[in-house]
């Protein structure tokens, strides 16, 4: 069975990987010094996160830092110009038109910060169910390409994906969690579960179907990483869409499978 994932290793030298990082360090003093000196939008969402939209990027608290933490930053790619080169990078769009199976142009890009000792968890989840509450049925031909900017270890939380997952349709989803946009911890079949361990440099790529989480960074040094996720070109990117939670309903919904856990 097809993993789903492909891991490209080292696929950025240290120079270029020095150059992200240095770009991703920019944008953000840059946004966080906006956001402190003015106006934003706030948004809470139903988990208690908070949102903020500046200079055309959404600021994603860290939930639980002692003080500020910025947890991620999307869309990215337009406040600097080293981001945005990577949307027409061929050592990106060749695998990635390979894995959508048509040439491919952007949908969002997002830079996760993951800072030593904040970074907190990603739960398990599907990128599918929020794309798909913005973009529809076009959401099943996403996929994203993770560029490492440091090195990924299971200490600083790498990316943990369950393989073949892609291939079993939306994923029930957590009655419990507030925005309806988790997998159910119970339908995830954790002995499948492989953490994708890479130096910096490397990419990570898997479509929106793909089960996966990353665990709280709990060492000294940040985890940052790059996030563009494609799709046809041509068609509409995220910042063009509406959020509609109301398609939350209409994504199937497998029934709840018994599993090991449920049992007395
Ligand atoms: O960067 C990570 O560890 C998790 C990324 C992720 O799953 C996401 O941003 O949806």
């Amino acid at each position: 069975m097809s993993t789903g994932y492909l891991l490209l290793p080292q696929l950025f030298t240290a120079t270029e990987v020095g150059r992200l990082r240095d770009a991703a360090e920019q944008v953000h003093a840059e946004v966080v010094s906006a956001a402190e000196a003015g106006e934003t939008d706030l948004t809470v969402w139903p988990d208690g996160h908070q949102l903020e939209e500046i200079r055309g990027t959404t600021i994603h608290w860290e939930p639980d830092a002692v003080g500020k933490a910025v947890r991620s930053l999307a869309p990215v790619a337009h406040l600097h110009p080293a981001l945005a080169e990577l949307w027409t990078e061929p050592r990106l769009t060749t695998p990635m038109e390979s894995l959508i199976g048509a040439p491919v142009g952007p949908f969002v890009s997002k830079l996760n910060f993951k800072r030593a000792g904040v970074g907190s968890e990603f739960a398990w989840h599907q990128d599918f169910p929020y794309w798909y509450c913005c973009a529809g049925d076009p959401a099943y031909d996403i996929a994203t390409a993770i560029v490492m900017l440091d090195d990924n270890t299971v200490e600083n939380g790498a990316m943990t994906l369950i393989p073949g997952s892609h291939l079993e349709g939306p994923v029930r989803r957590d009655p419990l969690e507030p925005t309806g946009l988790l997998v159910d911890p119970l339908a995830v079949d954790v002995q499948r579960a492989v953490t994708v361990t890479a130096p910096a440099g490397s990419v990570l790529m898997f479509p929106g179907l793909m089960v996966h989480r990353s665990a709280p960074n709990r060492t000294a040094t940040d985890r940052r990483s790059l996030l563009f996720c494609f799709q046809p070109a041509g068609r509409p990117e995220l910042s063009a869409l509406n959020y509609h939670a109301e398609r939350l309903c209409s994504i199937p919904c497998p029934p709840h499978r018994p599993s090991q856990a449920d049992l007395p």
